[in-house]
């Protein structure tokens, strides 16, 4: 007889779990969790300080950005996006990927834009200070003409939401969950002034998702990680992210 198998589930040995090196408010790692979270896997996740990175870090991936997901096989895989699909590969409840080519074409050349000229405008709106050497001496305008340049992209996604609830119909995609993470980080650089822009239809998506319940499952705040700490489940303490509205 195979006791192995004899045994019910709960007594069986436990899998071991990826682990997740994340950092709470990178926008990179929150589109990690938000796909991981949404697929229904479980992970471990280990929260990193930027300015000191953990050792078993870098030892994972010499570039050690986060997010990086250390999968029990030893396999890493070390881009947002890539995580993104793994996750959703394996289970994709929501239909994230979509099943139909010229959306996944279409998700592609969105998120292709977000994370290159969008992004490239964002670090220099939240950041000029890290850009001295592309600017002389007017930093408030420096990150102004950024902010001005960034507005380009959040009108397009103006106008694609003005037409339907989600940047590309009536449902959520990967192309929502990995852009939405960055649109935020850009309105809560100056709220007053992103509040004040005439774009309601995003303010709308960005809105509702940021009070729905797989953000907050995925907004968890964790201590930073240090070796021999407990095991921490990405949001465990909110529950399973199953049957969630996005
Ligand atoms: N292309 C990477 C970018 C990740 C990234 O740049 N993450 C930032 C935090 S938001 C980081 O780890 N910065 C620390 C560093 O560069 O040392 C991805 O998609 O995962």
């Amino acid at each position: 007889m195979n006791t192995a198998a004899a045994l019910p589930a709960f007594f069986q040995a436990p899998q071991p779990l990826p682990v997740l090196y994340s950092f709470r408010r990178c926008p990179y790692a929150m589109r990690a969790r938000l796909a991981i979270a949404a697929s229904g896997l479980r992970c471990i996740v280990r929260e990193v300080v930027l300015r000191s990175k953990p050792a078993d870090l870098v030892a994972a991936s010499s570039k050690a950005t986060v997010p990086v997901l250390v999968l029990p096989g030893g396999r890493v895989i070390e881009q947002s996006l890539e995580i993104m699909l793994w996750a959703l590969s394996l289970n994709d409840p929501h239909d994230w990927l979509a099943a139909n080519r010229e959306t996944r074409t279409a998700m592609q050349a969105l998120i292709g834009s977000n994370d290159g000229n969008f992004k490239q405008h964002l670090d220099r709106y939240k950041y000029p200070n890290r850009y001295q050497h592309e600017h002389t001496d007017d930093e408030q305008a420096f990150a102004k003409a950024h902010r001005a340049d960034a507005g380009s992209w959040l009108r397009e996604l103006q106008s694609r939401l003005n037409r339907h609830p989600w940047l590309l119909g009536d449902a959520a995609s990967l192309a929502d969950m990995a852009i939405l993470p960055f649109v935020r980080q850009f309105a809560h650089t100056d709220l007053a002034w992103f509040n004040a822009q005439p774009w309601p239809h995003l303010k709308a998506w960005l809105l509702d998702w940021e009070s729905g319940p797989l953000f907050q499952q995925v907004m968890e705040k964790y201590p930073p990680w240090q070796p021999g700490d407990p095991d921490i489940a990405l949001g465990l303490s909110t529950g399973p992210a199953t049957g969630l509205k996005f």
